[in-house]
């Protein structure tokens, strides 16, 4: 593999999403500002662009709602096909000259500010930091106040999209069993599925097969709906919703963040309000509440009936990214990690491949992508398995070096699916071709 061409080809795939102060995911597709993808596109930025990476998550910052809420994204210029939902959803909490979607995504702000602020001169790190401290801490606090009422540590979601594992068995299946509508239900048996896959815009770029089914993007919208016709008033909604989930993806990544949030502020000597210490302190353990010990996995759990959702997902193995989890635990998984590998030509199968919904390019039901991977190979060399991170790292950095930075690729056979010039898959490469041997 040519390192130097690869870094090159990202490079250039992040320049024509660049749409002038933060990156589009990619053309045509998803024309706005996403939440965890401008983080994970910040990361690779750091590399050659210091200043450009720090703009692209200023320009996060500014879809701030005044509760704390960042969302998920924040509108640009393009035609997305969901941009009506959010129109129709707008709220008083969004920043007046922005429109914004009305659900969050994986937390990443914090780890991405870390990781440039290893790149900075100590005092622009730091003033880069002041700036953003309240702002960050207003996000940590929103999670913990508003989507964590039973004060566990442990965070809800209110919709699959907010998990950024949109179609992900667990949530699909929760919501085909407890909250499918009636008129939904009767659409799809009359056959209606056909003129509704007709209307999909998002098919325009992308194959159907590739993409999330007809039936679950329109549970998708009805689940959207529910949450504006409620004013996103979050406690309402947790007491009411049948789908909340506490997913264990989400969770992970945001007790890594709580880690980063705390270093951010003991370099800048900022106090963190003691009661989200508490709470912080309280998630570091909470994932326990998320292991079944039986099938020895970890599993989404449902808010309401408290039970866990035992479909396997990529979510299984984010437990490693937190490096919340015990040695042991850590070395139980990267064990179950590398039965599993053995499996597929490439790592890692968004869902087992012995699952019934596994579908090699189905969007978050089977496919590889970097995302995961980058998060996944993070947590291993953090826990010490650094042969397995750097066999990971090798296989990724090929499928993106042979196919171009495409959105996700299967792990059966390494052939490309979804949008290409996909910037999260470039950006990531990018930061593991520049920081692996
Ligand atoms: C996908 O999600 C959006 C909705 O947010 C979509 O399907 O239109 C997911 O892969 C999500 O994780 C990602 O952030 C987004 C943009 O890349 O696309």
């Amino acid at each position: 593999m040519n390192k130097r061409k690869l870094i090159e080809q990202c490079e250039i795939t992040l320049k024509q999403n660049d749409v002038g102060g933060w990156t589009r995911p990619a053309p045509g597709l998803y024309p706005h500002q996403w939440l965890w993808d401008s983080c994970f596109v910040a990361i690779g930025l750091r590399h050659y662009d210091i200043n450009r990476a720090q703009l692209e998550i200023d320009n996060l910052f500014r879809g701030q709602w005044s509760n704390g809420m960042i969302p998920h994204i924040i509108q640009g210029k393009g035609d997305y096909y969901a941009d009506q939902l959010w129109n129709n959803g707008r709220s008083d909490l969004m920043p007046k000259d922005l429109l914004t979607s009305g659900i969050t995504q994986p937390p990443l702000l914090a780890e991405a500010m870390v990781l440039i602020g290893e790149k900075l001169p100590t005092k622009k790190r730091q003033g880069w930091y002041r700036q953003h401290i309240n702002q960050l801490l207003a996000y940590h606090e929103w999670l913990y106040r508003e989507r964590d009422p039973h004060q566990v540590g442990l965070v809800a979601l209110l919709h699959p999209w907010e998990s950024g594992l949109d179609n992900s068995p667990s949530w699909m299946k929760q919501i085909h069993k407890h909250h499918k509508p009636l008129w939904i239900s009767v659409g799809a048996g009359l056959g209606l599925t056909g003129l509704l896959e007709k209307m999909r815009k998002d098919t325009h770029f992308v194959p159907a097969r590739e993409r999330i089914g007809t039936i679950d993007a329109l549970l998708l919208y009805y689940h959207v709906r529910k949450l504006i016709v409620a004013h996103y008033d979050n406690k309402k909604l947790l007491k009411s919703s049948r789908i909340a989930t506490e997913d264990v993806a989400y969770n992970s990544i945001l007790i890594r963040a709580n880690q980063h949030l705390r270093t951010i502020a003991a370099e800048i000597n900022v106090e963190i309000p003691g009661w989200l210490h508490e709470r912080m302190r309280k998630a570091q353990s909470a994932l326990d509440m998320l292991w079944d010990e039986n099938e020895h996995m970890y599993f989404d759990r449902d808010f309401r009936r408290q039970t866990l959702l035992h479909e396997p997902t990529i979510g299984r193995y984010l437990p490693l990214y937190s490096g919340a989890v015990s040695k042991k635990r850590a070395d139980q998984l990267a064990h179950e990690l590398q039965k599993e590998l053995s499996g597929t030509l490439y790592p890692i199968a968004s869902v087992p491949i012995t699952s019934p919904y596994f579908s090699h390019h189905r969007y978050w039901q089977g496919p590889t992508w970097v995302n995961t991977n980058w998060m996944i190979i993070d947590g291993l060399k953090r826990y010490g398995h650094t042969e397995l991170a750097q066999s990971i790292t090798t296989r990724t950095l090929e499928l993106v070096s042979i196919h171009g930075p495409y959105e996700y690729f299967s792990p059966i056979d390494g052939t490309p699916a979804g949008a290409h010039q996909f910037s999260w898959s470039a950006a990531l490469a990018l930061d593991l071709a520049k920081t692996s041997q």
